[in-house]
Formats: C-alpha cells, sequence, structure tokens
C-alpha cells in the first residue's frame, strides 16, 4: 500500500523551515502533497497561486523530488483533500507549545472526521525561530530575509520592494 500523506499551511511566503519539514516528510512516505490552504485566521500577503508557484520552485532547487506535488485547496473540509488523493496521514511542523495547543484539537477533530492521523516533526534548530509572519514583517519593513527563505522567495520579496 501506498503511503501518502499531506503537509498542509499557509506558506505565506514558504520559509527554510517548511522547507525543512517538507523535505524530512518526503522522505517518509512514498508521496507527499505540499498542500497550499487559505488560512481566514491570518491577513495573507501573496495570492494563493503565487504561493505555490514558489513552493514549486523552492522545492525544485533543493534537488529531487519526484514523490512530491505542490497543491492548492481552498473549499471544504482539509480532511476532504486527503481522502480524495488517498492520504492518511496529516504533518505538521511543532515549534513550540503555541503550535502545539494550536495543533492538538485539529489532530483530534480531524481523526475524528476522517481517520486522518496528524504526525508532528520537531523543527531543525537553526530554523525554529523561523515564520512566514517574521518573514512578512522583514520584507515589508524594507530588511533582508535571505536567511529565513528559499532562494526564490527572497528574488520575489525583493523584485517586489
Ligand atoms: N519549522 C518547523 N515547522 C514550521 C516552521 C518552522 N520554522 N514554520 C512553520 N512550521 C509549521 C507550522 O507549525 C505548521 O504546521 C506548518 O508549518 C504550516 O505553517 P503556516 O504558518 O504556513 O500555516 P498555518 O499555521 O497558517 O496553517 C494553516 C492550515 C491550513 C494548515 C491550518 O489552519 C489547518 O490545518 N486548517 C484546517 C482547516 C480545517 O479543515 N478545519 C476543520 C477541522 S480542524
Amino acid at each position: 500500500m501506498r503511503r501518502i500523506a499531506v503537509v498542509p499551511g499557509s506558506f505565506d511566503p514558504v520559509t527554510l523551515g517548511h522547507l525543512d519539514v517538507i523535505e524530512r516528510a518526503a522522505g517518509l512516505f512514498d508521496e507527499l502533497h505540499v498542500l497550499v490552504v487559505h488560512n481566514p485566521d491570518k491577513s495573507a500577503l501573496l495570492p494563493i497561486a503565487q504561493r505555490v508557484s514558489l513552493l514549486e520552485r523552492s522545492i525544485a532547487d533543493v534537488g529531487e523530488h519526484d514523490n512530491i506535488v505542490v497543491a492548492a485547496w481552498s473549499v471544504g473540509l482539509l480532511v476532504d483533500y486527503c481522502t480524495d488523493v488517498g492520504a492518511s496521514v496529516l504533518v505538521k511542523g511543532i515549534r513550540s507549545q503555541i503550535d502545539v495547543a494550536y495543533e492538538t484539537p485539529m489532530a483530534i477533530v480531524n481523526r475524528n472526521l476522517a481517520g486522518v492521523e496528524t504526525i508532528f516533526l520537531l523543527p531543525d534548530p537553526g530554523h525554529a525561530h523561523v515564520s512566514s509572519s517574521l518573514v512578512r514583517q522583514v520584507a515589508g519593513l524594507g530588511g533582508d530575509v535571505a536567511p529565513y527563505v528559499p532562494n526564490a522567495v527572497a528574488d520575489y520579496l525583493q523584485g517586489n520592494r
């Protein structure tokens, strides 16, 4: 049986912390879907299509990853996408107790809704402090985001400044 998992996120924009989790998860599953999902609790910087494009370029830049699919999902529950593609696992990154508190109820509800399990990966210590909101803030104030994001994202944000 093929082991299929989904790494969901806002990815607004994708950071080196996200990319680390994606690469490690890709090594654990036969097929990995990186799914851009609109988070209504956050005000967005980039359009969904741009986030998908930056994810695709960033993943391609770090090597051959034939088992990774990048997609977007805007209609219905996250677990509906999982059911559609035959995924039984969600993979999320956990940086702090705040992430644990945010993710735990969702993990329980997603298992109740559709039997989809959530597994949590600890961050690479070098990227544990990185978040998309930090990147948006630094970029918005004219700072250098290169230490926190893939080159494709740094180039894109630099070009848009
Ligand atoms: N290192 C490791 N992991 C990281 C890092 C880092 N530096 N930065 C972020 N992460 C992890 C986050 O903890 C998260 O797991 C993931 O990467 C994505 O992060 P973001 O910030 O891009 O995305 P979020 O937190 O806005 O999540 C958006 C989701 C759509 C994934 C979330 O809101 C969700 O799961 N929604 C479910 C919608 C639904 O179906 N609800 C009903 C049932 S619960």
